[in-house]
């Protein structure tokens, strides 16, 4: 099945790297064997107030989980992604902003980016925002929302982002639950030239029961329609003017919280995964420079929201504590049309894109001549995050985006890991499209099998974590037994990720999908990651989404929802051509029982599909969708459940 499909390191990029296939080798063991003297070489990656003497004092045990690193260190994010650039590299552009519109965008430098840093901060303190109060930011990809973080990070304040696709009932609990005394906003959001109203989701969140909590809203004009206007509003602009830029910062303790950021899992009501200062930024900084290769002068463009940990980490934590040039876009790739992405690499010059599976695969699902309107010639880097990529996808990504000419970085974390643990170094790790390679420095991966055994060698299980990394959240906001519920009960002593995932014999990582979406057919484990990425290797489809229903006699059958591209008709002799791909590409056990076209599959604004709802459809319990809210578009939904059967 796996064909010997192989990306080497290429000299050039093995020359100009931070870390080579030696070095990744010598560090990776250094911080296993040593891992104390390795993070303490570590340190000065960031400009310290204290310099920590204490490394990792963490512990995974069930009745003690505990997450501490540099405990007694002292520092300030703020001061570390801004001040201390000043002297070098102040009329370098740290923000480059593409709006929505091409025709609208801003540059802004490492000075002028303190001093909106510093007014806003002056301005926060003034509404009486001090060091451990929480402040939620609800707004859109503006240069605002990352002064609002800064801000936030310069007084100590814990922000909590919540993506401003969210609805007024998402954003209504996330304020209770993290207690916010402030929301930051703005009028309307912009993307794909649709305006959404930010500001009345705001008042309609602050009007359900329980979000008294909140003092005041803080609110950015953007779109510039009129909005109802509430005691407790202030206009951005008019705090900021006449506050000074100067504002000190506060030292924090390395453990003392930077944000809580919410997530959904499985079951219950989202989590606020609380991430701290020192350990996340220390984390941050290292994978955004070592991952991504990063060097003075390149220009960096992660096509996030900073609603998603992805924006928060490599938007704008990483990037400015390195010092780089990060693009933040506010729109989409597909308006005003496809080829925007290209459009915006060839304008800013980007050299190194992190995107996701799912954006490659709209793409793709276009044709080759989507990008015609770019050449993307400055690109020498890509990177995935999200999901798994199917070797169709990465091919594609490679030879169309790439110009077949740029490594790609397969990064696998999550919202709890604060930052990469598995992933390809471009000057070290040779690429095998559809792996996430090998683990990044001071992270122990482990395959277990469901009793908790763990798996050596070439082997399929439960992905876990041996041992704590600075990155890590350190606990779910206000429910600590949550948090070790949720990941350390499982099995004993380790980290889980809830994700499956196959070793290969080269010790190569191949994430397939969360543990939930495992198949078991015949007895035999198939994860769905593997047949969609057979499915959409066909020529006919551009997206399918595999999931599990009770089938009599396998247990488990395999119900398939299939997209087409744009240039071909549905017909049950395609579904029979499908069906023996898969057969052909996998093997007999894999083949697809049911096709279902899906003119569109039910999507998490992030992108990811829901597949709770697919598994309920597949099933026939039509009445027990449960929560379709957080859908991007929850119309899918219905057409779906129109068209089953056919
Ligand atoms: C960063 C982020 C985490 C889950 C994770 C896994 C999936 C993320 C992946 C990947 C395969 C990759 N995932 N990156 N699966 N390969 N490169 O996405 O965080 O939103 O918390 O999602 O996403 O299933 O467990 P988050």
């Amino acid at each position: 099945m796996e064909k010997r499909d192989i990306y080497p390191v290429d000299e050039k990029t093995a020359e100009r790297a931070w870390i080579d296939r030696t070095q990744y080798e010598q560090m990776y063991r250094r911080s296993i064997e040593s891992p104390d003297a390795f993070w303490a070489d570590q340190l000065d990656q960031l400009d310290w107030a204290t310099r920590p003497t204490k490394m990792n004092e963490s512990s995974f045990k069930r009745d003690e989980v505990v997450i501490r690193w540099f405990a007694d260190g002292e520092l300030n994010a703020a001061y570390n992604c801004i001040d201390r650039h000043l002297d070098e590299r102040a009329d370098q552009v740290a923000i480059l902003w593409e709006g929505d519109d091409p025709s609208e965008s801003k540059r802004i430098t490492y000075r002028e980016l303190h001093a909106a840093v510093g007014k806003l901060a002056n301005g926060l303190k003034s509404l009486g925002v001090s060091r451990g109060d929480t402040v939620t930011l609800y707004m859109p990809m503006i240069p605002e929302a990352a002064y609002a973080m800064l801000a936030c990070a310069r007084i100590g304040a814990v922000h909590s982002v919540v993506f401003g696709g969210f609805s007024p009932d998402a954003l209504a609990g996330r304020i209770k639950d993290s207690g916010s005394k402030l929301v930051i906003t703005a009028d309307q959001s912009l993307r794909g030239g649709k305006r959404v109203p930010l500001k009345d989701n705001v008042d309609d969140a602050l009007t359900r029961a329980g979000t008294d909590c909140v003092e005041r809203v803080l609110v950015v004009q953007r779109g510039g329609d009129p909005i109802d206007w509430q005691e407790k509003d202030l206009w951005y602009h008019e705090l900021v003017e006449g506050q000074s830029s100067e504002c000190a910062v506060e030292t924090m303790n390395a453990e003392d919280p930077l944000f809580i950021l919410y997530t959904s899992g499985s079951t219950g009501t989202p989590k606020g995964l609380k991430h701290t200062t020192g350990g996340y930024l220390l984390f941050a900084a290292m994978t955004h420079r070592y991952v991504f290769d990063y060097h003075d002068g390149d220009i960096y463009w992660c096509a996030a929201d900073v609603g998603w940990i992805t924006g928060h980490t490599y938007i704008v934590y990483g990037p400015l504590a390195n010092g780089a040039t990060t693009l933040m876009f506010e729109g989409v790739p597909s308006y005003p049309d496809h080829g925007r992405l290209g459009e915006v690499i060839d304008k800013y010059g980007v050299n190194i894109l992190y995107t996701s599976p799912t954006m490659v695969r709209a793409l793709m699902a276009h044709g080759d001549q989507v990008l015609s309107t770019s050449r993307r010639d400055s690109l020498r880097l890509l990177g995935s995050v999200g999901e798994p990529i199917n070797p169709e996808a990465w091919h594609w990504f490679h030879r169309v985006v790439g110009n077949g000419r740029c490594p790609i970085v397969d990064t696998w974390w999550q919202t709890e890991s604060g930052g990469h643990l598995i992933t390809a170094l471009p000057g070290a790790i040779d690429l095998k499209p559809g792996s996430a390679t090998l683990p990044f420095f001071g992270v122990e991966p482990a395959l277990l099998d469901p009793e908790g055994r763990e798996l050596e060698g070439a082997a399929s299980g439960n992905l876990v974590i041996k041992r704590s990394w600075p990155g890590q959240a350190r606990t779910i906001w206000g429910d600590h037994e949550r948090f070790v519920t949720t990941y350390f009960s499982t099995y004993e002593g380790v980290y889980v990720s809830g994700d499956g995932c196959r070793r290969d014999e080269d010790g190569y990582y191949w994430i397939t999908g969360r543990i939930d979406d495992v198949l078991n057919v015949s007895g035999h484990r198939l994860g769905t990651a593997e047949i969609e990425s057979s499915l959409v290797a066909h020529e006919a489809v551009a997206e399918a989404a595999v999931v599990g229903y009770p089938h009599e006699v396998k247990g488990q059958g395999i119900y398939v929802y299939v997209t087409l591209n744009d240039d071909t008709a549905p017909s049950d002799e395609l579904k029979r051509a499908l069906i023996d791909w898969v057969r052909r590409d996998i093997g007999p056990i894999a083949k697809p029982d049911v096709i279902q076209w899906a003119p569109g599959l039910p999507k998490t604004r992030s992108g990811k599909i829901m597949r709770r709802i697919l598994r309920k459809i597949a099933a026939g319990e039509l009445d027990g969708l449960g929560d379709t809210s957080t859908l991007a578009d929850p119309g899918v939904v219905d057409e779906l459940i129109g068209s089953r059967g056919r």
